[in-house]
């Protein structure tokens, strides 16, 4: 495999809404995120992941795109964006957009033409159909609920939205449409921007009168296009968020001769907590087993073709130390726990702001706290079906994108520093505890051991490269495992429970000094290992 630089990387996501308001309004701004870039340097992250700051009605924060070429107001200028370009570069971050082309607001001007008439210009730049008897063109739903398929009342035609009502779908089987996309790519890029993260990518090739949606017939060769017309002549990295794919889809979108992507999220192991085919609102509680088993799976297959993105948090999913650790009692170990396990495969982490000081999930007890057009789609909908409140508040508490979505948490100050004003969703109330401030000033904080975590992949081509092999696989308590490049040998291990745990992995005893550990140990010997809650640490074996 040719060596990247991107597989060298750390991403950073920042959801800018909620990373720093720096001019009282209560929402995050670029200029914000610019104050913060001292603070990411000292973390260590070599790439941004900024999640949508173009224009856009909000419907959907910011995944809504009304004009690619211009900044949501709320969120500053093109200067400033060019500035947060070029301060990121001086402290060698990297900036990597949000790219989301799927679909746009229902403000876009490309939409407000199409739906003038059907024989406007852009008509053929979104999905429209005829009514069949009367009624939408077939049952195909939107991923935030209801009918996928909008009745235009002026044009008499349905048009395609696979996911809010005010993001409809864009055809992408229009080449002029396609054209129009590469060009707005080129302008970012040309700006030196780091590369893109591609939302929902796998949907562009939707046959939707099949009723196909992922992976459609034609979405490797519209990625090809893309590859040719726009990044591909630039050295930067593309990771597509593809919710379905299997290994072999992520083969095809990230297999180094194919001229597709960098790589790809998979979804695999954040859906184990749900009830098979059911919604993420039907909860489950994880089995480590099953874990383990798709982790390793992913690791095994992409060790020689593709390459892994490793995420255990997003904008979209709840805070990983609340969903699978304790955020309690053992909110530091467990957190911990998660970035060991994590930085130590192979990959290219992503960490998500706020989870390197363990920020935890908030709780709701009533809907008008909720701000998110998923949750809120849900909660209608669950209540006419007669579901009870309880049942729907614990399904928005354990999986509701608003936990991930509370503004971070900087300092014991009002609103955690996050603004000087009223913020636009509520500051996680235990801000005074768990900040930056706080987080900086503790040498054994979870901030550090993320510190730690991106110094050793820095110094160690064997976190990035070494090869990964699963122990104990059906152990129900402990996650460990292996990672060797040329003669070294590291052992990761980690008890992902609550009690103290004892196993024994070596014949002979051992007195290895941890090279990371989140408890305060000395030397580990592996014949009588005694493991306490959600105990994790690497040794070097060979
Ligand atoms: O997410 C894609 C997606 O399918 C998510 O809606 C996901 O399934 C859901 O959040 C799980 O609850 C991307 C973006 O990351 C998300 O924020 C957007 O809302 C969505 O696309 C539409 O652009
Ligand atoms: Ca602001």
């Amino acid at each position: 495999m040719n060596k990247k630089w991107w597989q060298n990387a750390v991403v950073y996501q920042v959801y800018p809404r909620s990373f720093q308001d720096s001019n009282g309004d209560g929402i995050g701004d670029i200029k914000g995120i610019i104050q913060r870039l001292d603070y990411l340097q000292k973390l260590g992250i070599n790439v941004i992941w900024l999640s949508p700051v173009y224009q856009s009605p909000n419907d959907d924060n910011g995944y809504d795109i009304s004009d690619y070429y211009n900044i949501m107001a709320e969120f500053g200028t093109m200067e400033d964006m060019d500035e947060l370009i070029a301060e990121a570069k001086k402290r060698n971050i990297s900036l990597v957009m949000d790219l989301v082309v799927n679909h746009t607001s229902d403000e876009h001007k490309w939409f407000v033409e199409a739906k003038k008439a059907t024989d406007n210009e852009y008509r053929d730049y979104y999905v429209w159909r005829d009514p069949v008897d009367g009624k939408a063109p077939n049952d195909l739903g939107s991923v935030f609920g209801g009918s996928a398929w909008e009745y235009d009342d002026e044009t008499e035609q349905y048009f395609l939205h696979l996911f809010s009502k005010r993001q409809p779908d864009l055809n992408w089987d229009n080449k002029e449409m396609r054209y129009e996309i590469y060009d707005m790519m080129n302008f970012w890029l040309e700006k030196g921007i780091g590369g893109f993260r591609m939302d929902v990518i796998e949907l562009i090739g939707k046959v939707p009168d099949e009723g196909i949606t992922a992976n459609g017939p034609l979405v490797h060769d519209y990625l090809q296009e893309m590859n040719r017309k726009t990044f591909g002549n630039y050295d930067v990295m593309t990771v597509g968020e593809t919710n379905s794919a299997t290994i072999e889809d992520a083969k095809l979108f990230s297999g180094e001769d194919r001229q597709e992507l960098s790589m790809v999220f998979q979804f695999e192991h954040v859906n184990l907590d749900q009830q098979p085919n059911k919604s993420k609102w039907d909860l489950k509680p994880l089995s480590l087993i099953e874990l383990k088993e798709v982790l390793s799976r992913w690791q095994y297959e992409l060790q020689e073709e593709g390459w892994n993105s490793l995420f255990w948090n997003n904008h979209d999913q709840p805070r990983i130390v609340s969903r699978w650790g304790n955020d309690q009692e053992f909110r530091v170990e467990s957190a911990k726990m998660f970035a060991i396990l994590l930085h130590m495969m192979k990959g290219t982490p992503y960490i998500y702001q706020g989870e390197e000081i363990g920020m935890t999930n908030s709780v709701i007890t009533d809907i008008s706290q909720a701000d998110d057009v998923e949750t809120l789609n849900m909660y209608r909908e669950r209540i006419e079906e007669g579901y009870s409140e309880k049942e729907i508040f614990e399904s928005i508490n354990a999986k509701g994108r608003d936990n991930a979505r509370t503004p971070m948490q900087w300092d014991h100050t009002a609103e955690g520093g996050f603004t000087s004003g009223k913020p636009w969703l509520a500051v996680n109330p235990n801000y005074s505890a768990i900040n930056v401030e706080q987080a900086l000033k503790d040498k054994e904080s979870i901030f550090y051991c993320y510190q730690k975590l991106i110094q050793l992949r820095k110094e160690h081509s064997l976190i990035v490269y070494g090869k990964y092999e699963l122990l104990l696989p059906d152990h129900p308590t402990l996650f460990a495992y292996t990672r060797s490049y040329g003669e070294e040998k590291w052992l990761i291990v980690a008890n992902f429970s609550e009690t103290e745990n004892q196993i024994s992995l070596s014949q002979e005893p051992t007195d290895l000094k941890p090279i990371i550990s989140n408890r305060k140990v000395e030397s580990y010997n592996l014949k009588e290992l005694i493991l306490s809650p959600y105990e994790a640490f690497v040794v070097k074996v060979d």
